[in-house]
């Protein structure tokens, strides 16, 4: 008995020495994290980093989050998590500065490689040759992006991956990317952010499909400058969504209210929303209250400025740390001493790693300084007439005491300018030469994969058809495929508005979710932002989503998330993830302002990292499913709507041809004229080149297929060097794709070298499309205009 007792009270020493242990350290992380937003403010404002947006206020709330944070997890989050990437260890203090710094070697700033500014994180999900990593067995943080709220879409996608491979049985077997769906999505939104429509629409969708998700609001009671009451009916998010509240019976979201300052409290019901939503998918939204901003917003500007002297003294009275100091004087965890001891080494420390950041950063730079300096000075010793003035710029790079690379490169430039043509220049130019090429690895690769799972590696495999292919239906042919392609790859889901049920508007998927199931075919709801964050963030855990926007014109709703997260995430990570994501999705040549358009100019130019298909048919269109399925880019492919019902034959090896990118095909040989188009249009121009053989008019017309990638090996204007004439035809306003396209071929291809005549663009008009055929005809480019333009070319 006494044995027993001696035991109980032993363990729960030894309980009590581990609680107070992870207190203390809790306590230190806080300290060091405070310390790092105080001294990084100092390295902006004193000129060695240029911006800087710091998570001070928001410390407690961090370590305590970091507690529930496992193995397998994910986190989508904004700019003032610096706390808890110090608490979970997947980031140093050290690494924080080299970001700060914009320190361009991924072995220091391991997040972006100097791209992003300062806490936007990230960490590894594929490896160089894109492969995904055990991304189970690891805790896992999706890359940071600036825009409010913008890491709410993405965040709807990764919880629901979790919900994905607990209940689809063909998942069951990837045991290196889910842990049976255990995983739970850590999202944190500042209380101003949730005013944006993502977030709104991401909650909404999390409460109906039971995601795992885990949402923080940080609420320090401003956005910038703007207060809550401008932001939030009743200026409380957490009365707001009371609505969505669960409840029993039905679906909806946990709800807690908690006080940013209260570090106990946080812990206790952090552990419990958290394991909730592990255990049952509910999601949980945790409304942190009362948190303070010490710094203000961000480097720029002083809240002082905006915030009454009463809020002042409030933030000042209860910030976290503070609290949690007395608290744990309170509860005798430790003196007052220890306490000081902790916060001392917290200012040691984060001054040693600041100074080791400050030194990797600059160390290769000042190479680059010495060596500048001595071919600079060599030159001028070759040179006695430019001696001095060449002299006086080595000096001027010297005295620069935080040089920048470009510092380098202008002083090399100004150099070789004074030095001209001179044969004493040769090294001097092959270096400025070497490092021209060096920046561009730095700054200019990864916008696409480069390596095994770049879409342009891709084989060509040639559709083949057997004697009695039989003739289909465009929308046919896309439903035979994509039911071999789900039978083949377990990985593939599908979903959008009207695709489950009724198998999308247009039927290629008809019948495929009775065949494979809700979970991998699946009606959305009409939200299209949340459609395209669900299939970033399940490409990111490792799936190959199909998400479909129903028609091109409501792209709009979904262009944010795929401008700023899928099309940057690989160049932004410098590699490290991918997002495989498929938009599918339909357009040109139906009718009416808002269903008929073709916005190909906003979508080429704000999906710069992204492939754009545009195929002309439904062969076409399975061939570049293929090639993007043996590969890890995002793509848009833009089905042509009036291709659905046109007869095509079914080729054979379905699920083995590709079609690869960037390569245009002739579709009509001609000598004349070279016709350039893609997808709807091409028919069009067929029409009038039927029209302008009668007049003896022979007519090339080229399909570009993609228009990123475009025409890599230049065969357009092969063409134009036989033809002399060139127009280019889309549906797109006046300077739209039909304008790049112009100058990709002009400029790039240097086509403007063959020409005989002006070469033209034929687009749709400026305004959107009327409605009928009438207002289609007067809208849109037509064969009779065609026509006349090129006759028109001809008698020049
Ligand atoms: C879409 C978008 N609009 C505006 C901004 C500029 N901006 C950056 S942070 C911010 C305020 C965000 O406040 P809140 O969500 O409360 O987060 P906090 O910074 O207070 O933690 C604004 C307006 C932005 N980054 N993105
Ligand atoms: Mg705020």
């Amino acid at each position: 008995m006494e044995n027993q007792t001696s035991d109980i009270l032993v363990n729960e020493k030894l309980s009590f020495d581990r609680f107070r242990e992870e207190v203390l350290n809790d306590y230190k992380i806080a300290c060091i994290s405070r310390e790092v937003s105080l001294v990084a403010r100092k390295e902006v404002l004193t000129g060695k980093a240029k911006f800087g947006i710091f998570g001070d206020g928001k410390e407690l709330a961090q370590v305590a989050m970091a507690k529930f944070f496992q193995t397998g997890d994910f986190r989508s989050g904004y700019y003032r998590d610096q706390t808890f990437m110090f608490a979970i260890g997947l980031a140093t203090v050290e690494q924080f500065f080299s970001q700060l710094f914009a320190d361009p070697d991924i072995n220091n700033d391991p997040f972006s490689a100097g791209r992003q500014m300062n806490a936007h994180f990230a960490t590894p999900f594929v490896d160089q040759s894109g492969e995904w990593l055990d991304l189970a067995n690891r805790k896992n943080i999706s890359s940071d992006i600036a825009p409010t709220a913008g890491q709410m879409p993405r965040a709807l996608g990764l919880a629901l991956a979790s919900k994905s491979f607990r209940t689809i049985e063909e998942l069951k077997q990837f045991t290196d990317l889910s842990d049976n769906g255990n995983e739970v999505c850590f999202v944190t939104v500042g209380d101003a952010s949730t005013s944006e429509g993502h977030f709104w629409e991401t909650v909404n969708a999390a409460a109906v499909l039971q995601v795992p998700m885990a949402i923080f609001v940080w609420d320090d009671g401003y956005g910038i400058s703007v207060p809550k009451k401008y932001q939030t009916a009743k200026s409380s998010i957490s009365e707001a969504l009371r609505g969505m509240q669960k409840e029993e019976g039905t679906n909806g979201i946990h709800i807690y209210a908690v006080k940013g300052w209260d570090y106990a409290g946080m812990c206790e019901k952090f552990e419990e929303g958290i394991r909730i939503t592990r255990e049952t998918h509910v999601p949980v939204l945790f409304h942190v209250e009362e948190m303070t901003q010490p710094q203000g917003h961000s480097t720029s500007g002083s809240h002082e400025r905006y915030k009454p002297s009463e809020r002042l003294d409030w933030e000042r009275e209860w910030d976290g740390i503070k609290k949690m100091r007395e608290w744990v004087l309170e509860n005798m965890l430790a003196s007052d001493s220890e306490l000081s001891e902790l916060e001392q080494y917290s200012k040691e420390f984060v001054r040693e790693s600041r100074a080791k950041a400050w030194e990797k950063y600059l160390g290769p730079i000042r190479k680059q300084v010495a060596q500048a300096v001595e071919l600079i000075n060599n030159l001028a010793k070759s040179l006695p007439e430019q001696a001095s003035q060449l002299v006086k710029l080595s000096s001027e790079l010297v005295s620069n005491h935080e040089p920048l690379r470009r510092d380098v490169l202008k002083t090399l430039n100004a150099a070789l300018d004074l030095a001209g043509d001179h044969d004493a220049t040769y090294w001097t130019r092959d270096y400025y030469n070497d490092l021209l090429k060096e920046n561009k690895t730095i700054y200019n690769t990864f916008l696409y994969n480069e390596g095994p799972k770049s879409a342009m590696k891709v084989e060509e495999v040639k559709a083949e058809f057997g004697d009695d292919a039989p003739t289909l239906n465009g929308f046919e042919i896309l439903n035979r495929y994509f039911d071999e392609a789900f039978a083949h790859n377990s990985k593939l889901l599908a979903f959008g508005e009207d695709l489950g049920q009724i198998g999308d508007v247009n039927q290629g998927f008809s019948g495929l979710q009775f065949k494979y199931g809700e979970g991998r075919v699946s009606d959305t709801g009409i939200r299209e932002l949340t459609i395209m964050g669900q299939g970033i963030g399940l490409a990111m855990r490792g799936l190959r989503p199909i998400a479909e926007i129903q028609y091109l014109d409501y792209l709009l709703y979904g262009l944010e998330p795929l401008s700023d997260d899928a099309a940057t995430l690989h160049y932004r990570t410098f590699g490290q993830q991918s997002c495989p994501v498929i938009v599918r999705t339909r357009g040109h040549r139906l009718e009416g302002i808002w269903h008929s358009g073709s916005p190909m100019g906003m979508v080429i130019n704000s999906l710069r990292g992204m492939y754009v298909c545009v195929p002309r048919n439904m062969v076409q269109a399975v061939g570049m499913y293929n090639t993007l399925l043996n590969s890890n880019d995002p793509a848009i492919m833009i089905e042509c709507l009036n291709g659905y019902r046109l007869k095509e034959k079914l080729p054979d090896n379905l699920l083995e041809f590709t079609v690869p990118f960037g390569i245009p095909e002739i579709i009509r040989h001609g000598t004349d004229i070279t016709i350039v188009s893609y997808g709807a249009t091409l028919r069009i121009a067929q029409n009038a080149a039927d029209l302008l053989e009668t007049f003896d008019i022979s007519c090339e017309i080229i399909d570009v297929q993609t228009l990123l990638p475009f025409d890599i090996h230049h065969k357009i204007v092969d063409s134009l060097k036989k033809t002399n004439r060139i127009v280019f035809i889309d549906e797109d306003v006046p300077g739209g794709a039909a304008a790049y396209m112009f100058n990709k071929v002009m400029e790039e291809q240097g086509g403007y070298r063959y020409l005989d005549v002006a070469p033209r663009t034929i687009t749709a008009k400026a305004h959107r499309p009327a409605y009928g055929s009438d207002g289609d005809y007067f809208s849109k480019p037509n064969a009779e205009e065609i026509e006349a333009v090129i006759k028109g070319m001809m008698k020049e």
